[in-house]
């Protein structure tokens, strides 16, 4: 299948042109809004509500931490303080444009995003699931002294929810087990999967690949929705988040090489509050004056983009409508700077030392809760709507906020801690997606999938067995996608893609840009939304391109989440050496990612195991990151044709023994029965137990062949230094010291950089002969014949 796309160019005088950005286009009264119908004056309070509830939530932490709160006069906050004050038109009018299924991601300051989030679902879900949300919620009503009676009102279930919102922010603040994390993510990392937050996070545009990846979902999904992506203006300079546009830009999502025509329906909001921690993007740390220019860089004509009073909440509301509309046609992404300020400094530790009180005061004098309060003093609602708003309503409603958030609060305070056996709950999920719900199951594929032909013993190669354990899944569930750099029309770099394309089509075998950790991160949101990616990154080396994607989001989500969502995501990579490709194309870096708690960690030696261990990585709840050693492509296996899967967390016994117990994986496993052969001839019998998994690691099987050898080594192609040999030894210190008989050994790669020169790479790479010198070297053995 030969792309549509030709490439030309003619060089012919000429010059690029771009669309201009609109600077403040919204330019209206509230009256103009009344008359439009656009507004309510329900909503028009309910604006109010919003924004009074973030910075009462925020000056109650101020007040904690000076000691001056008088609700919790001896409380001891534990905990950032990342405040928003200031910002609240922006959180307000941004999320409440949004939609019912519409999700957000928001950032490390993200109290205002959480709170608004949470607040317009109630407002917007419907009677019967309203109720059927206050019902599930029903344990936290307790904590807060109400009861659910079953006779209430809407407007009632609704303040009932609204205090549960209030509640269950504030006790994840507090660190206590009824937050919304249940005390684990604290408020830099405040999510409500079930209401749409995709989480805040503290990685500064660490959740923008995320809110892209969240994004594409939805093509694979009946429901349409968009995710609103709100980060700082000094996120929009991160790595991450450049690619993350582009990747939300490519071009495949709308021309017609993939069947659904769409673009990526996300809105970036750039939360411009003029600092990041305190380098400002305007004149200091970038070469623009607006970030919107960012988007000049990524559509030909340019990505929809503005420039937005981020004080005006009915601004900002305003151009999050205008832009939906925008996405709705397929016309997505779209880049809004909202341009605010925060009053305070990055945190309260902050000595706001780098910027002058007359800045301060002349955003002040535009606060966006007092000038949005002179507006609504002064609109004119319909009749049957109650006309107008009088400053004693809204004092009343001020001061209701105040109470209900004071009072949440103090039971907060009173919430109990998580308790201690919990504290690696969540980690790991357990599920296995053992069937596929029924709208997923079996889909209709472009063309009929290949029978690979094994030979006359049943044997195919490791490349064929991880191609058909791909195709097996992806003709199985429907949410099992894959993509990556040069992974469709090329193949992937070791052909072990080849055909996928032409079987699933594009929509569901997609390249990608080079951006390592935009698509980790992407296949991050696609498993936090419903879908289960297979995201391919090339070689191993590669990976500390998106170590944070990796480490930090892809591991920590189940568990930051107090286990509300899993990551079911697969992260393919090859590793080792051998084939003169030298320093970064040649590592084995299984320590990287075993180092992380939260992933799975599987590096197979066999075809068998390949195609076993990658259907069952598929099908599990938690990310996983697949190893395959790229010599190993080439090997032959029995790999049956019926359905079969190699559970995760178990070790083989790839040769019995007695006398020496050679742990290994990956390729190592072949040198090692190659060594066992050799050794077996001197009369020395090494049982090779190939571990399969790294994470989490059978200790079982590994112990008990010690507990019957007495002597042990470890082997890899990693180099020794801190290594997972390392741990591997340390393990069986732990387990099984008193049956040793000598000191353990390890033989990885030596400590040092991959060299390109054949016999410098020999010398660097363990292999079968090395092994049984090294064997024969360190240890005695008194039955030898
Ligand atoms: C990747 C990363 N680098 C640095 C930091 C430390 N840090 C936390 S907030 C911050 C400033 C972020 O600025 P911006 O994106 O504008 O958001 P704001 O804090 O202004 O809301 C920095 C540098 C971090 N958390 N993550």
């Amino acid at each position: 299948m030969v792309k549509e796309i030709k490439s030309t160019f003619e060089c012919k005088k000429s010059s690029l042109k771009f669309k201009e950005i609109p600077v403040c286009s919204y330019q209206k009264s509230i009256d103009d809004e009344i008359k439009e119908g656009v507004i309510t004056r329900k909503e028009a309070l309910e604006l109010l509500e919003q924004m009074y509830m973030i910075r009462e939530l925020e000056n109650m932490l101020v007040e904690i931490k000076a000691g001056i709160y008088k609700a919790l006069p001896d409380f001891n906050y534990v905990g950032p303080t990342h405040l928003s004050i200031g910002q609240e038109a922006t959180a307000a009018g941004s999320i409440s444009s949004i939609g019912i299924d519409d999700y957000i991601t928001s950032s490390h300051r993200g109290h205002g995003d959480a709170m608004a989030k949470g607040y317009n679902m109630i407002k917007l879900i419907d009677d019967e699931d309203l109720l059927k949300l206050l019902k599930s919620r029903e344990k936290y009503l307790e904590a807060i002294g109400e009861v659910f009676s079953g006779n209430e009102l809407r407007g009632e279930i609704e303040e009932k929810l609204l205090k549960i919102h209030v509640y269950r922010m504030i006790a994840e603040l507090f660190g206590k087990a009824d937050g919304y994390c249940r005390g684990v993510g604290g408020g830099m990392h405040i999510a409500d999967f079930e209401l749409g937050h995709l989480g805040a996070n503290a990685i500064v545009g660490g959740h923008v690949p995320i809110a892209v990846g969240a994004a594409i979902s939805s093509r694979y999904k009946e429901k349409d929705s968009l995710v609103l992506c709100l980060a700082g203006d000094g996120a929009f300079s991160n790595g991450v988040v450049l690619e993350s546009l582009n990747i939300a830009s490519m071009e495949q999502f709308k021309n017609g090489l993939m069947s659904k025509r769409f673009g990526v329906p996300i809105i970036f909001g750039i939360v411009n509050n003029q600092y990041a921690m305190s380098g400002q993007s305007r004149g200091e740390i970038t070469g623009v004056d607006f970030l919107t220019r960012r988007a000049a860089g990524f559509e030909t004509e340019l990505m929809h983009s503005e420039v937005v009073d981020g004080m005006d909440v009915l601004a900002v509301r305003d151009s999050v409508k205008r832009s939906k509309e925008i996405i709705k046609k397929g016309n997505g992404p779209v880049l809004l700077e909202f341009m605010t300020y925060r009053y305070k400094g990055h945190s309260l530790s902050d000595p706001l030392t780098y910027r002058d009180r007359e800045e301060l005061n002349q955003w002040k004098s535009r606060d966006p809760i007092a000038a949005y309060e002179e507006k609504l003093k002064i609109a004119k609602f319909p009749k049957k709507q109650g006309r107008i708003i009088t400053d004693a309503e809204i004092k009343a409603l001020n001061k209701k906020v105040c109470d209900r958030n004071t009072a949440m609060a103090q039971y907060a305070e009173k919430a109990a801690f998580p308790e201690n056996n919990s504290i690696l709950a969540f980690l790991f999920s357990s599920k296995i997606e053992e069937s596929v719900p029924e709208e997923y199951a079996k889909p209709v594929t472009k063309n009929p999938v290949p029978k690979y032909k094994r030979d006359a013993s049943g044997m195919i190669n490791a490349r064929i067995a991880v191609r058909e354990a791909i195709i097996e899944e992806m003709s199985r569930d429907k949410r099992v996608i894959t993509f990556g750099e040069d992974i469709a029309d090329y193949g992937g770099a070791f052909g072990v893609t080849n055909a996928l394309l032409k079987i699933f089509g594009r929509d569901r075998v997609f390249n990608v840009s080079i951006s390592e950790a935009g698509m980790v991160g992407a296949a991050v949101g696609m498993a936090m939304t419903g879908i289960r990616p297979i995201v391919e990154i090339m070689y191993n080396d590669f990976i500390m391109q998106a170590l944070d994607q990796v480490g930090n989001q892809a591991a920590k989500w189940s568990y930051m989440s107090g286990g509300q969502i899993s990551v079911p995501m697969v992260l393919r990579t090859t590793i080792g050496g051998g084939k003169g490709y030298a320093g970064q194309h040649s590592q084995s870096l299984e320590a990287l990612v075993t180092h992380i708690p939260g992933l799975k960690v599987v590096a197979p030696a066999t075809p068998y195991d390949f195609k076993g261990l990658l259907k069952s990585a598929v099908r599990d709840d938690n990310p996983v990151i697949f190893f395959e050693q790229q010599l190993i492509y080439n090997s032959l296996g029995v790999v049956p044709e019926e359905e079969y899967l190699v559970p995760i967390g178990m070790a083989s016994i790839a040769k019995e023994g007695k006398d020496i117990t050679i742990v290994c994986w990956s390729y190592m496993v072949e040198h090692s029965i190659e060594a066992a052969k050799i050794l077996e001839a001197e009369g020395i019998s090494a049982e090779v137990i190939d571990i399969r998994t790294l994470i989490p690691l059978d200790v079982d099987t590994i112990v008990d062949s010690v507990k019957k050898t007495g002597k042990v080594i470890v082997t890899s192609q990693e180099v020794s230094q801190s290594g997972f040999m390392a741990e591997i030894i340390t393990l069986i210190q732990e387990h099984a010291f008193d049956w040793l008989d000598a000191p353990i050994q390890r033989l990885g790669a030596l400590d040092g950089i991959p060299p390109s020169a054949q016999n410098l790479e020999s010398l660097f790479l363990p292999d079968a002969e090395k092994l049984v010198r090294v064997i024969k070297q360190k240890y005695q053995f008194k039955h030898r014949s």
